[in-house]
């Protein structure tokens, strides 16, 4: 039988007039529901979830909230209104018209930068395949769900630009994407931190809070693509993404919430005794995840961003609120980074930096929810600050992948490192209390594991024991 993809596909592109995009999507379709079932969460595939589903891309569009399966979610394809005057705003091209169709002489550096985009979503998806099992209430497992159905739609907007924009390269850079997986020796996904593990749920919060956020300054960056298709397709996706990273933001802050409640209540630290998370542990999670999101933002000093950037292809956060030229070839910029065994700050010309200014704002960002989960640790009065540790630590890409910083900043020899690695890095011991603490999902409505504090209101106003789940 074949499909109305006017209406399992809901979109913003026409689709419908297009009939050889139609047939390449139409293959694809089938493809991505088998990796779905395959690789997605494991075992849900019966479960009405209370979904939100982007049908339009228009304000009132985007957030319709219903009971769904989730292989039968609306995977649309929405791109943010164009602009028909809109120019582009920096490089060599700055001033010109942004592009409707790929340049050729930018095909490989465009498609190369939509396929390792494309490559996290699916990549995501996996890694917290099995988070489900171990939900620590409907609310949450809703939450994780929520995620990786965005996290599709997010795959199909890659698919769809492969698609509609880089003909038979691009139909199979989409059935690639579907091949890597998440940790697999043969065929990993592209980027680190998407081959780590997220087997538990203060990773996934971290996850969340840590690794969507460089999606946002990831997506805001390519937002600002001369190729017109790109930068929309991003726009419309970081409006998803800011409920990713209020799961991150709001999960650990329960997390720290519930560890606080203990702790004053029992008047002890020895919260592991209470089935609790003790906050040296979360600062260890919280050390992890940051510094492998940090390398995510690529080299300190990068050819390849800068040649993104004169070219048109991929801007500044925010490019068109900065004031400067926009061109950058006779800019600098301070950064700190490695040499001889040191870290020393150094002057770099702009353009080279382009990665650096990225994680800058990125790491700016990042300080903000901290503040308010040490505001939920003062109120405690406890005595107790969490921290984002110096962005040389534990660093894998880059410049100081040569050093062993601890969070500090302190510079030490490989063996100092390796004798302080367990007060800053989660140990096997550590990872396996966690690791006990993730019961059997909390399944009846209202009720939340020991270990994490309820949230302060539900989905779409939702009262504290609405069903998010229903399990058939
Ligand atoms: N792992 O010149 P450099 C998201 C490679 S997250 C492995 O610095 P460039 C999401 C690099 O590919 C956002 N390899 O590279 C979040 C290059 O390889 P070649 C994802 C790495 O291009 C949660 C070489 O090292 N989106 O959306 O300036 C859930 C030289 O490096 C890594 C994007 O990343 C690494 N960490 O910067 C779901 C946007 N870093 O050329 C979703 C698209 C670097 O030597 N990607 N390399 O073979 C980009 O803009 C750039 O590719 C990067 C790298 C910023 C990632």
């Amino acid at each position: 039988m074949s499909i109305d993809y006017t209406q399992r596909i809901p979109n913003n592109v026409d689709l419908s007039s297009d009939r050889r995009l139609q047939r390449a999507l139409e293959n694809w379709q089938p493809r991505f529901l088998d990796w779905w079932k395959d690789m997605g969460p494991d075992g849900t595939l019966n479960f009405d979830v209370y979904l939100r589903t982007a049908i339009s891309a228009e304000a009132n569009g985007w957030a319709n909230f219903g009971y769904v399966k989730m292989p039968d979610y609306r995977w649309g394809i929405f791109l943010a209104g164009q602009d028909p005057n809109r120019v582009i705003a920096y490089g060599d091209n700055k001033g010109k018209p942004v592009w409707q169709e790929v340049p050729g002489e930018l095909r490989s550096t465009l498609r190369r930068l939509i396929v390792t985009q494309g490559d996290t979503e699916p990549a995501s998806v996996e890694q917290q395949r099995l988070l489900g099992k171990t939900a620590p209430s409907l609310y949450d497992l809703r939450n994780v769900f929520q995620i990786n159905c965005e996290e599709g739609r997010h795959l199909w907007a890659m698919v769809y630009l492969l698609h509609a924009y880089f003909g038979r390269d691009g139909r199979e850079e989409a059935e690639m994407l579907l091949e890597r997986h998440s940790g697999d020796p043969d065929k990993p996904r592209i980027l680190g931190a998407f081959n780590e593990k997220t087997p538990d749920w203060l990773s996934f919060f971290m996850f969340t809070y840590f690794t969507d956020r460089d999606g946002k300054y990831q997506l805001a960056s390519l937002a600002e693509s001369g190729f017109d298709p790109l930068a929309r397709s991003c726009r419309f996706m970081l409006i998803e993404e800011a409920h990713h990273m209020f799961v991150g933001e709001s999960g650990v802050q329960r997390i720290v919430q519930r560890t606080c409640d203990l702790m004053k209540e029992h008047k002890t630290d020895d919260v592991r005794s209470l089935g609790a998370i003790d906050l040296p542990t979360i600062q260890k999670y919280l050390n992890f995840h940051f510094s492998v999101s940090l390398d995510l933002f690529g080299q300190e000093a990068s050819t390849n961003a800068a040649n993104y950037y004169t070219m048109g292809v991929k801007g500044r956060y925010l490019e068109t609120r900065i004031e400067d030229d926009h061109v950058l070839t006779e800019s600098t910029f301070d950064m700190d980074t490695a040499d001889s065994g040191l870290i020393v700050r150094k002057t770099v010309p702009a353009l080279s930096a382009l990665n650096e200014r990225l994680r800058n704002d990125y790491i700016e960002d990042c300080a903000r929810g901290l503040i308010r989960w040490n505001r939920v640790i003062e109120q405690a009065g406890i005595a107790f600050e969490l921290k984002l540790p110096h962005r040389a630590f534990n660093r894998r890409i880059g410049a100081f992948n040569e050093l062993n910083v601890s969070p500090e900043g302190k510079v030490m020899s490989e063996a100092e490192w390796k004798a302080g690695e367990h007060k800053w890095l989660p140990t096997d011991e550590d990872r396996a209390y966690v690791t006990s603490l993730m019961g059997p999902a909390v399944v009846e409505p209202g009720k939340f594991a020991n270990w994490i504090a309820p949230p302060q209101r539900g989905i779409n106003n939702q009262p504290a024991n609405f069903e998010y789940v229903r399990f058939n």
